[in-house]
Parts: structure tokens; C-alpha cells; sequence
């Protein structure tokens, strides 16, 4: 069970964040909105939201998902790897040591995102991408396998990120897409497959005792409801315009 989420709100200078999409420009009083409604779903899957105030200084820092990897037991603050992002580590430590006594840092010339770790039960899967590099990735995995959980990394072919294309939603059952349907780190589990039109929804999040899926995705609406899920469908297109997904918005421990 999740007993705490951190959130950090968007500010004006979103539409100034980095994005590799093209769907357009955000609309903000649309991107406000469905940063409230994200928080209204979060709360009514029980947890409690620290919601950290908007920094206009950092365009893409809505994105907390990034700058740390939190569990149970400890944190590691993340190294992130685009430049313009960097220092929103800054911000987060302070919020993320009110929580934790045992915190863990990746280290230069190490970097991490943590949008390219996903965490099922006492695994880690860590993607190799723009962001992520062998040595945050090797540094991820000393880490948490010092404190007794495995670790498999996963040189990316496609997407930006591990999670862009992945989700794990207990039960030792994966929601994913594209590049990892097939792939031999995840033949254990058992599969909900996302075809290409719908990629965008792999990228959901399993929060107590539901699944928050992007609107708009009927087909992975019922795939999941098929199998007993109690799904929440959340407007997120004017994340999506800047590379951004469900798991992104939100630390979850
Ligand atoms: C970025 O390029 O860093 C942001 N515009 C999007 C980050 C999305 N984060 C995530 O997938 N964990």
C-alpha cells in the first residue's frame, strides 16, 4: 500500500519545458486543471499528497517523477540527465528528507531519471536512454542491491524512458508496449499488451486499490477492468504535448 504521494504543481513556465512531441503548444488553464484533477484522483485512492509549490525557474519540475526513486525502506535522489532539469534535486531533497532517514545519491558522472526505474515488489528495472546512463545505472543498482532488491538494466531501443512504455500493477502482472511485449526481462510476468495506438496508456499507475489510466484509451479501459481493476481515466493531454505521463507527475510510496 502507498501511504504518501509528492506532487509538485505546474507553473506559467511549462509551455517553456523541454518536449520531443508534436502535438502543440500546452493550453495552461487546461494543464491547471488536470494537475487538480490528477490530485483529486490521487486522494481518492487514500494517500496523502504533499504538494510542493510551482517553480516558474524550472519549466519541466511538475515532472517530480524524475528526481527521485522512493521506496519503503529508503530514497535515492536522482541524477537527472537533461541539463535544464539538473537542480530540481535541489528542491526535492528537503521535501523527500521529511520522509526519510536513509537517502542515497547518484552521483556524476553517473546520471538517473527516475522516469527509467520501475519498481515491482523487490525488482528494479532501470532503462538505459538519453537520460539515464550506464554509470547511474550501475551506481542504482549497487545501491538497492545493498539494500536486499534485485536489479536488471535495460539499454532502450525506442522509448524515452523505461516507463514511458511500462507499468507494473501488482499481481505479477505488467502493462506494456512496443519494445518490452517481447522482451526477455519481463517473460516472467503476465501481460496486459498495449498495441501501438494505445501506447500512450502503458504508461499508467497502480495506486492502492486503483489503476489510473490517460483517458481516451477504451481498449486498455476494458483490458484492465476484465481482469477486476477499478480503473480512474484522467484528461492528460497537455502533459502528453511535453513528453509527460501518469507516473511522471507523482512520487508514490
Ligand atoms: C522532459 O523532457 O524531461 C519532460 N518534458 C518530460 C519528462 C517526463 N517524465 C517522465 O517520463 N518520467
Amino acid at each position: 500500500m502507498f501511504k504518501n504521494v509528492i506532487v509538485k504543481n505546474p507553473g506559467n513556465s511549462f509551455i517553456n519545458g523541454l518536449t520531443t512531441s508534436d502535438l502543440g503548444k500546452p493550453i495552461l488553464e487546461k494543464l491547471f486543471k488536470q494537475h487538480v484533477q490528477y490530485v483529486e484522483a490521487l486522494k481518492k485512492c487514500g494517500v496523502e499528497v504533499t504538494q510542493l509549490e510551482a517553480d516558474e525557474a524550472f519549466p519541466d519540475s511538475t515532472f517530480v517523477e524524475d528526481t527521485a526513486v522512493l521506496t519503503a525502506e529508503f530514497a535515492i535522489i536522482s541524477n537527472p540527465g537533461a541539463a535544464a532539469r539538473n537542480r530540481e534535486i535541489e528542491a526535492m531533497e528537503p521535501a523527500v528528507k521529511k520522509f526519510y532517514d536513509k537517502v542515497y545519491y547518484i552521483q556524476a558522472p553517473g546520471t538517473l531519471d527516475g522516469g527509467d526505474v520501475l519498481q515491482a515488489e523487490k525488482k528494479f528495472y532501470v532503462g538505459i536512454s538519453d537520460r539515464t546512463n550506464e554509470e547511474g545505472a550501475r551506481q542504482f543498482k549497487e545501491i538497492v542491491e545493498k539494500e536486499g532488491y534485485e536489479a536488471t538494466i535495460i539499454p532502450l531501443k525506442e522509448f524515452f524512458h523505461l516507463k514511458t512504455g511500462i507499468a507494473y500493477v501488482g499481481e505479477n502482472r505488467m502493462v506494456l508496449a512496443g519494445e518490452f511485449v517481447n522482451h526477455p526481462a519481463f517473460a516472467s510476468y503476465d501481460k496486459i499488451v498495449i498495441p501501438k495506438e494505445d501506447e500512450y496508456s502503458a504508461n499508467c499507475i497502480q495506486v492502492n486499490d486503483y489503476v489510473i489510466i490517460p483517458a481516451g484509451y477504451p481498449e486498455t479501459n476494458r483490458k484492465l477492468t476484465a481482469l477486476g481493476y477499478q480503473t480512474i481515466e484522467l484528461e492528460m493531454s497537455e502533459f502528453q504535448k511535453h513528453d509527460g505521463g501518469l507516473s511522471c507527475l507523482s512520487l508514490r510510496f
